[in-house]
């Protein structure tokens, strides 16, 4: 793994090491903390207390997640930060640098939200409970000092939360293992088709809100501004938190600039989009984007291309494969089309945004054949 920072830690693996697998191994899953780890001991009187505009408030143990019927959804986990590091050489952005691969693909294990809510008498498809609660807060265990030593936390729309499709999960495996402490040991909330800041590790408590969670990293970070707001203008209450992220895509197989000894090149990579949109198709240019050519897919069958539709893997990458012969010198580029036809914008210039989140330009590398 390459180390962004070592306090708070954050982590993300090799470019080729995300393209090896289908299913990010746990050890090559990035990892990205806004404070200290902390430590859960003794899971027997671990309990997330559920309360706010609710009849009936509870605290839930481990037994009774148990006890619920368990959901495997394989769902792309992508920090808003992925590629910031790009962003920020055509102008300074504030964040994490990460290169591509704060990004992964696991298979989390777990009750689905809708039935833990219903547990405390909140039923499936809600968007408001009778006290008026219309947000669903997720509070987690571990402090920052973004929040002035409190907790990280985040919020979700209760009509999402309570939404059987949107597969929203507190999940206790990743993989098929018990949660490690890195990735949230023992409850973490997986949001599927959303930015990573809103799966919030470390599970403490969930209220019921009327208004979204005001915490710093809903209201005062991870949101996207025009390239024109800069940190003497901002007015961080005119955006709305980032949820869906949009359609991505990066080239693994190469670095940045590669020199390589053949004209035969295999170009390879990830592919995904936010929302349980799935991926239509992946372009592949060794010009510079002036030619294209269609690169081919792997992906499970079945994936429905409807957001709306029940299946496991419909929040889940595509990986994808071009061969190309090159020229001695080559710009090779990769840019996704989601199934709402989105399509990745061309220069990272018209997304830039102080914050350097979403880079979701057209990924471009380097190939010179020779020595
Ligand atoms: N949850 C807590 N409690 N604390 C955090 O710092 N970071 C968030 C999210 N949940 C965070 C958190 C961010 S920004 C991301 S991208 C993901 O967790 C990263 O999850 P991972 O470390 O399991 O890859
Ligand atoms: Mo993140």
């Amino acid at each position: 793994m390459v180390h962004a920072s070592e306090e708070p830690f954050n982590a993300e693996p090799p470019r080729l090491a995300l393209i090896s697998s289908y299913v990010t191994p746990v050890d090559y899953f990035y990892k990205r903390n806004h404070g200290p780890i902390p430590i859960v001991e003794d899971i027997d009187r671990y309990f997330v207390s559920i309360s706010g505009l609710v009849q009936n408030p509870k605290d839930i143990f481990m037994k009774d997640i148990w006890s619920l019927p368990k959901y495997t959804v394989t769902a792309t986990l992508q920090c808003a930060g992925n590629r910031r590091t790009a962003m920020s050489k055509t102008r300074k952005v504030k964040g994490v640098g990460w290169d591509v691969a704060a990004i992964g693909n696991a298979v989390w294990g777990g009750a689905k939200l809708t039935d833990v809510l219903e547990l405390i008498g909140v039923p499936k498809l809600t968007s408001v409970t009778s006290l008026g609660g219309k947000h669903i807060e997720f509070v987690s265990i571990d402090k920052c000092k973004e929040e002035h030593g409190g907790p990280y936390k985040a919020s979700i729309p209760l009509s999402q939360a309570t939404n059987p499709v949107a597969d929203v999960l507190l999940a206790y495996e990743m993989n098929g293992e018990p949660l490690n402490r890195d990735h949230g040991y023992p409850l973490r909330v997986i949001v599927p088709g959303v930015i990573g800041a809103r799966s919030v590790k470390w599970l403490d408590s969930i209220n019921i809100i009327a208004e979204e969670c005001q915490g710093f990293f809903m209201q005062k970070d991870y949101k996207m501004f025009p390239p024109s707001v800069d940190w003497e203008n901002i007015n961080w209450s005119t955006r709305n938190p980032q949820m869906d992220f949009p359609v991505q895509s990066a080239i693994c197989s190469l670095e940045d600039i590669n020199f390589v000894k053949h004209e035969k090149i295999t170009i390879k990579g990830y592919a995904v989009s936010g929302g349980g949109r799935g991926i239509e198709r992946v372009d592949v240019s060794t010009d510079g984007g002036k030619t294209w050519v269609e690169a081919s897919r792997y992906q499970k069958p079945g994936i429905p291309y409807n957001a709306g539709d029940s299946c496991s893997d419909k929040w889940a990458w595509v990986l994808f494969e071009a061969e190309a012969e090159v020229p001695q010198s080559a710009e090779i580029v990769a840019k996704a089309v989601d199934v709402a036809a989105n399509v990745q914008p061309e220069n990272v210039e018209v997304i830039w945004n102080l914050r350097g989140i979403l880079n979701t330009s057209w990924h471009r590398v380097h190939v010179r054949i020779g020595h």
